[in-house]
């Protein structure tokens, strides 16, 4: 039960990337919480971090450290979640899941709160938060389904280093120095940690994101075309991704095709649509070199959305640049936002 001033919430992973936005996220929004665990692993147990002017002792998460959490908000990685979100909800949590091991599970509802909200109503105790590329295309495709309908969507990213963790932000950070000073760059943790083969991502582009599939593509290109079908519940919508890693710190980037069932009636007409859509922000002039730009979304929750073009052969098709902080709305804002909607609907009391 909660009490009379908030609810009793977890945090798993605080002291990662995701983690730390997490924070100054329920910071922020001023989420009711009666009382804050901020677990991690061993490693960082006895750590101390700040929370609203009060420093919290950072604690290793095991099954028992959700005794009395209502909520409990997970960013430490797939594995971790299998393994102690069953923990939680044994335990009477709700939990709030940013890993993508149970997103695509039929009984889990996926959630961004612009697009599908009302789904929360099927939770069995684990709710989903897409992956930070999803979230901000789905974001932008939202008012353009409501008013056009879809048909086709091709999506290309130029993801930022943030989405791969702390480790990777200080390896981008350290090449950068290395290759200016004359030294080798010398990968260890990109594209992907686990991999065989690690490559220099200061000063180039790497199409790799996450592990490859047998059908060629990563698991993030798979993650970004499963997880759009089923947050816009169409099955046969048609996706395709491109996923490319680049040394840009934070904020993601995408070029997204997309082939409306509808034309719109004009040019204005499609972006004023997009301009009064839910989360998102339109910056498009190009008399005045207006557009989006990742460093320009550093810390905000909008979705930023311009370079909108007709496509010049094919009827009904459009371009679009889409721009989003993948820490902020990719990640720990679109998480808070869920809680809060949970709390609106009453599943969470
Ligand atoms: P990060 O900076 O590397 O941080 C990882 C966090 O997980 C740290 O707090 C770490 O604690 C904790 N952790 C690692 N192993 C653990 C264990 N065995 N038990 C408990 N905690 C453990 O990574 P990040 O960028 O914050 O991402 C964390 C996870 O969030 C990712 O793996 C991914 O699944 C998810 N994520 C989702 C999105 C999204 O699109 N929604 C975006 C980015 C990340 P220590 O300090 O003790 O190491
Ligand atoms: C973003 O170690 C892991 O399992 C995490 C891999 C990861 C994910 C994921 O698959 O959960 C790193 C960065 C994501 C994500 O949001 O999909």
């Amino acid at each position: 039960m909660a009490t009379e001033n908030g609810f009793n919430v977890a945090v798993v992973g605080a002291t990662g990337a995701v983690g730390e936005q997490m924070l100054k996220t329920l910071e922020e929004k001023d989420f009711p919480i009666d009382s804050l665990k901020l677990l991690s692993s061993k490693r960082s147990a006895g750590k101390k971090l700040t929370f609203k002017g009060e420093e919290v002792v950072v604690e290793e998460a095991t099954p028992e450290s959700f005794e009395n959490v209502q909520l409990a908000l997970f960013s430490a990685g797939g594995s971790v979640s299998k393994k102690l979100a069953p923990e939680a909800v044994k335990r009477g949590a709700l939990v709030v899941d940013n890993t993508s091991a149970f997103r695509m599970d039929e009984e889990v509802p996926l959630i961004v709160p612009e697009v599908n909200e009302e789904a929360l109503h099927e939770h069995k105790g684990i709710i989903a938060n897409p992956n930070c590329s999803t979230i901000q295309m789905v974001v932008a495709l939202q008012p353009l389904r409501e008013r056009y309908g879809l048909k086709k969507v091709i999506v290309s990213t130029y993801q930022a280093v943030s989405g791969a963790g702390l480790e990777a932000v200080d390896e981008m950070r350290q090449q950068s120095r290395d290759i200016l000073d004359g030294k080798p760059a010398n990968p260890e943790v990109l594209p992907v940690g686990s991999d065989k083969k690690h490559y220099q991502i200061a000063y180039n582009a790497v199409p790799q994101i996450d592990v490859f599939q047998e059908n060629g593509y990563t698991f993030e290109e798979m993650k970004m075309i499963n997880e759009t079908k089923k947050i816009l519940e169409d099955s046969s919508l048609a996706v395709a991704a491109t996923c490319v890693r680049l040394p840009v710190e934070t904020g993601h980037s995408e070029s997204v095709y997309v082939e409306t069932e509808k034309k719109a009636a004009s040019l204005e007409e499609f972006k004023k649509t997009m301009a009064d859509g839910e989360g998102i922000t339109l910056q498009d002039d190009p008399s005045e070199q207006l557009y989006p730009m990742a460093v320009d979304s550093v810390g905000l929750p909008d979705v930023f959305v311009g370079r909108i073009r007709e496509d010049l052969d094919q009827e009904n098709g459009y371009h679009l640049w889409v721009v989003s902080d993948n820490l902020v709305k990719g990640a720990a804002y679109n998480s808070v936002q869920i809680a809060e909607s949970l709390v609106k609907l009453g599943i969470l009391k």
